[in-house]
């Protein structure tokens, strides 16, 4: 039975919980139970990599979900946030060869957020049909 990691950031939860939502739900809707999900928070975008590293290096999971809400807002603070955190998925993911989906929204506003965030089309659930995806690659890929 495959194994999946969710690192979700508190960050904007308004929109991040959202996006656990649909992702959770969409594990469960395809035939993963919920002890083979595994849930973790984390501060902020920027904390996300770390605890990506250390899920990978576990060597448990078949996918790492990563997701978090970058709002720009009226700082460059935003730039260093999404350049932090899009490395560091991308770098545990080819260092470890796991996939590392990137489930993280950069938008200029709270509604952009929330609007990709929500329904049938939201992020989250699109993740977590990008982790079965590639968790299942993967494994025909390796053997
Ligand atoms: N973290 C986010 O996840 N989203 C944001 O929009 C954001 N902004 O705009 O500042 C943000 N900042 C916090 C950051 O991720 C770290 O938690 C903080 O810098 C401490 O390392």
């Amino acid at each position: 039975m495959k194994q999946f990691a969710i690192v979700v950031s508190q960050f904007n939860h308004h929109v991040t919980d959202k996006l656990l939502e649909g992702a959770h739900s969409r594990l469960k809707e395809r035939g993963i139970d919920e002890a083979n999900i595994f849930v973790t928070k984390v501060p902020g975008a920027v904390e996300i990599p770390l605890i990506a590293k250390l899920l990978a290096q576990s060597n448990q999971y078949h996918a790492i979900i990563c997701l978090g809400a970058v709002i720009r807002g009226e700082t460059d603070h935003y730039d260093y946030v999404c350049d932090q955190v899009s490395r560091g998925c991308q770098q545990v993911m080819l260092d470890f060869d796991v996939p590392v989906i990137f489930g993280v929204l950069t938008t200029h506003t709270d509604e952009q957020a929330l609007e990709r965030a929500s329904g049938n089309e939201g992020k989250g659930i699109y993740c977590a049909d990008a982790a079965i995806h590639m968790a299942n690659l993967v494994n025909e890929l390796s053997h």
